[in-house]
Formats: structure tokens, sequence, C-alpha cells
């Protein structure tokens, strides 16, 4: 299952979530025999296989012909997908989709070989050791598909409302693999609402975007409680024909998300956000959560009174973002970055990598109604000159993606941070009471204040992290560190001061559950897990769990 509902009637799509044979490779060779491994997953989830690092290779077969775009949605790190022997795509990050055509196939049975890579080298700024995992495999699923001669590319659709009608601007993105002049129409569906689009492709042209707009009288509105989505149905047809050539469903929901002085606004209302930030990583399916482990995150994070889930620190399955939308759970969705220090993010690849991820993200994810903040490059170097170029050149990225949604970022460079005037939501990451002693209000009014003389002067203010560390079962009558009880108590301080403090507009407690981190990080993450989860790994209610279920609750 890649998506909750059905993205193509026309297009022939097959998803390959099955066995696929998977070796592993040194210098290019096998240095084992191949094991069946499933697909989606990690490697990390085969047994023998939790410990290793490095190449290896995924095999499988599929039956098709004509133009055949493999699509990918996440390989964690870096891939090579080939046909039939041929490289037809390559990529960098976990995190993102990707995809290649085969033109012309002949009909039959193909070879398909992915190569992956999990290895942190120079080449990789983004995937560094870490306090999460950088787990390897096909982590995300696979899909086949036969598209024709011209085919959709992605649907992006943007509503809002105008003389209290809601409307839709629409843009189409289309590919031409034969480069020959082509006349174009696309019929978008929505609501009973019929609207076609037309342009032309010159001869050699390969992309193609129409864009309009219309009104949707009938839509209501997508709201947290009411979580309306309504399907958009577009339908491609060529050269005048009768019959409709390529097809692609989305899913929209009509809602607006604003920025008013220091409030969020969903809908012209003010937002109180009350989430969690959470990392895709489970004991058993690593970072390959199956579709009943993300609805259950979710499940719980519904039963704890929370209304938000920060993507911390990536792009997220789409499938999980299909649930928040289908659940009325808001999101802030990230590009991939986390506490990188200028130098790092001085590594020569390091702007690039950022560029694609931010592009793939807001392509791939823009119509999901449960996103509505985009941020960027968690706790980097926001307090240097070279930093700020960097936040300055990813902001203005987004604006020219996407200017319906706010920005953000999360900082740890308190009393020293250069870049609040970037975003459109001030952000901190605060640790009171668990890396440092000041009382969680005092501390939290000592920042708010500082950031109200610099330019991120009036703007919303947001808790992008806070929270404590436990064991899970490690229980303490005299509440020492590291102790269930130790964590409730910290928790509830901070909790309370922040949804206390009337000019914040919201929090994220750090974290959802406890992860795995990179095992150079193990001399100062117990276990070699980030243990400030409210829920253990395995999903296990920590006392904070009841502690932060009453304050949700009755805030
Ligand atoms: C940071 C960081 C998180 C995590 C957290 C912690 O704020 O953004 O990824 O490392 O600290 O647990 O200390």
């Amino acid at each position: 299952m890649i998506r909750s509902f059905n993205t193509h009637n026309l297009r022939k799509q097959e998803e390959l979530t099955k066995y696929w044979l998977f070796t592993p490779l040194q210098n290019n060779q096998p240095v084992s025999a191949p094991v069946k491994a499933a697909v989606p997953g990690c490697w990390q989830s085969i047994p023998g296989f939790e410990r290793y690092d490095g190449e290896a290779v995924y095999e499988t077969t599929f039956e098709a012909q004509g133009n055949v775009r493999i699509l990918c949605k996440g390989v964690s790190h870096t891939a090579e997908v080939y046909v039939n022997k041929q490289l037809v795509a390559q990529h960098y990050n976990a995190y993102t989709a990707f995809s290649g055509v085969y033109a012309n196939m002949p009909k039959g049975v193909h070879a398909l070989q992915i190569k992956v890579s999990n290895r942190f080298s120079e080449v990789s700024a983004l995937h560094v050791p870490n306090d999460y995992m950088t787990y390897g495999g096909i982590s995300r699923g696979v899909i086949v598909q036969q598209v024709a001669d011209t085919y959709i590319e992605w649907v992006h659709c943007t509503p809002h409302k105008q003389d209290n009608v809601w409307h839709l601007d629409v843009q189409v993105k289309l590919n031409n693999l034969t480069q020959q002049a082509q006349a174009v129409k696309a019929d978008i569906m929505v609501c009973g609402i019929n609207h076609t689009l037309q342009g032309q492709f010159a001869k050699g042209q390969g992309q193609l975007v129409l864009a309009g707009s219309f009104a949707v009288p009938s839509a209501a509105t997508y709201t947290q409680d009411s979580p309306m989505l309504y399907l958009v149905e577009t339908k491609l047809y060529c050269n005048n024909a009768p019959a409709p050539i390529d097809d692609l469903i989305e899913r929209v929901g009509f809602r607006e998300i604003k920025v008013q002085g220091n409030k969020l606004l969903l809908n012209g209302q003010e937002v109180k956000i009350k989430g969690f930030c959470r990392h895709e990583d489970h004991p058993q399916f690593a970072c390959s959560l199956p579709f009943a482990a993300m609805n259950y995150d979710l499940d719980l994070m519904k039963d704890l009174g929370a209304n938000a889930v920060r993507t911390s620190h990536y792009p997220n399955d789409e499938l999980f973002l299909d649930l928040c939308d289908e659940r009325g759970v808001l999101v802030w969705e990230e590009n991939h970055a986390r506490g990188l220090t200028e130098e790092q993010m001085r590594n020569p690849n390091f702007r690039k990598q950022c560029h694609d991820c931010i592009e793939e993200m807001i392509t791939q994810h823009f119509n999901h109604p449960s996103i509505v903040i985009w941020g960027i490059l968690n706790e980097c170097a926001s307090e240097t000159e070279y930093g700020r170029q960097c936040y300055a050149e990813q902001f203005s990225q987004i604006k020219q993606l996407d200017t319906s949604r706010p920005t953000s970022f999360a900082s740890c460079k308190f009393f020293n941070d250069i870049c609040l005037d970037l975003p459109d939501i001030v952000s901190y990451n605060i640790y009171p009471e668990w890396y440092h002693n000041t009382p969680a209000a005092e501390y939290l009014a000592k920042l708010y204040n500082w950031v109200q003389t610099t330019q991120g002067v009036g703007k919303p203010f947001i808790i992008s992290e806070i929270g404590a560390g436990a064991m899970y079962g490690y229980r303490s009558p005299a509440h020492v560190v590291w102790s269930e009880e130790r964590q409730a108590d910290i928790l509830q301080s901070q909790v309370q001061a922040v949804l206390g403090f009337s000019a914040c507009t919201g929090i994220f407690i750090w974290q959802f559950c406890d992860v795995a981190v990179s095992e150079e990080w193990a001399m100062i993450r117990p276990r070699t897990m980030n243990n400030k989860g409210i829920v253990d790994e395995y999903r296990r209610p920590k006392m904070a769990y009841y502690t932060v279920k009453q304050m949700f609750e009755k805030n």
C-alpha cells in the first residue's frame, strides 16, 4: 500500500510490494548469496543484516510494455535504478521520491535492479552520523507504471476563498517523451465541477505546465474536526483525439493557512499547536513503517490530545501524510538536515542536496491539506553569516515553489540567531530543566523577550522541541535522571510553561517515540537511542504519556 487512495484509473500501474532478492555488495561484487527481502523494507529488518552498512543490490522482475516509468517513493539513501541493465534513474536522499522512464519497451518480463548505498562519506552532506539512524534499503514503495508518450507528471492544487466561495488554482505539469509538437488538453474534475486547460507542446519541448483557476462552490471547508477531502481527477487528451491517454487523481482539502501578526490562522481562526516531533523509526521495521504501524502512531497522538506532528527531520512517507490529511492532524514538514555546523554546511554538495530535497518535498507533497508549515535546516548554523546565506536561499526557493504556506526553522542558537527575519514563524528548540536548570517558564519568557528585540519581533512563536529523557520501565522514588518519574515531572513543568504562555502559538514535544541513533552518538545516548520518547520504541507509554495527555486535554 503506497497511497491511501487510488491515484490512476487509466494509467496502468503495479506496486512491487513483494519479496525481492537482496545481495550485499563490496566493490560492486556480491559478498554473500542473495536472500529474500520484503520491499518496501530496510535491510536492518533482515535477520543477519541488523548492523550492515554499505552497498547492496535489490532485484526483481516485472511485466510491462511501452514507456515504463519506475517510481521509487524512497530509497535510503543513494540509489541507482537499472531496467534490463540500463540505468534509468539515480537519486540521493532517503526521504523523497524519484522516477525514471525507459521508453518503448517490448512486451515481456523485464529485470529491475536497484543498487542502494547507506554509506556516510564526503559526498553525502545530509546523511551524516546523527541523533537518528540512516538505515539502508528500499524503505518506501516502488511502482511500475506504463505511461503514454505524453503523460502527467504532477497536478498542484491551491485552494483559496474569494467572495466567500472556494476556488482552486490548478497547475498541471506534462512530460512529452516524443518531443514532437502536440496539442494537449487537461480535463479536471472536482466536486462535480469540470474545468478544461489547453496548451501546445512545441517541437522539441519536453515539459509544459498548464495553469488555471475556477470556483468550486459546493466544496465544504477542511477543518481539523471535519477534514473533508475531495478527489481531483485530471484526464489528459492529445491532438484532439476523443479518448484520454493518461490520468492522475489527487486529493485536496479546501482550507487556508495564514500568518497574521503573531497568530497562525486556519480558515481565519487561531490555531494553537499541540504536537509531537516524530522520527520514522521502529525496532522491527526501521524507517519503513507499514500502514498499520503509522496509523497506530496517529492513534496514540490522537489519544494524547495532540493536533499536530512535526516530521523531524525530513520529508515523510506520503502514506503517513495521507493519514494526517484524513485525521485532521496538522503537519510541519521539513527538509532533511539536522544539527549541521557551518563546516558541514560548507560541504560542496550541501546546497545542491538541500535544493533537491526542498524541490522534491514541495513538488511531491504540494496537495496535502494537513501540511501547514514548510520547515528547513533544523538546528543548523543560523548564528553565522554563511549559515544565513543558506537559510535565505532556501526560504526564497520555498516561496518560489509555494506561497500558500508559512515557513519556519527550528533554532537552537539562543540569543545569537541572526536569521529570525527570514521565516514567517520563529521557532526554538529548548530543553530547560533537562540540558540546563533554568525553570521552563523563566527560560521561555527570557527567550521570547529577546526575540522581540530582533527582526523576529511580532511573528508567531513556536516551541518546536522541548522534552526530557527516560528509560522505559526505570522507576525511581527519588525521581533520578532517566527515570520515568523525572521525565514526567519535567514535561509537566515544560508543557505547562508553554501552553500557559499566551504569546506562544504552540508546542511540538520532543519526541513521540524513542529512536535508534548512529553509533557515533552512543556515548551520550544510553542504549544507543534517543530516549526522550513519550512512548518507547515499541510504543509502550511511559509515565509522561499520561502527564502530557492530561495537559493537552485540558488546554
Ligand atoms: C535537538 C535536535 C533533535 C534531538 C534533540 C535532543 O534539539 O533537533 O534532533 O537531537 O536535540 O534529543 O537533544
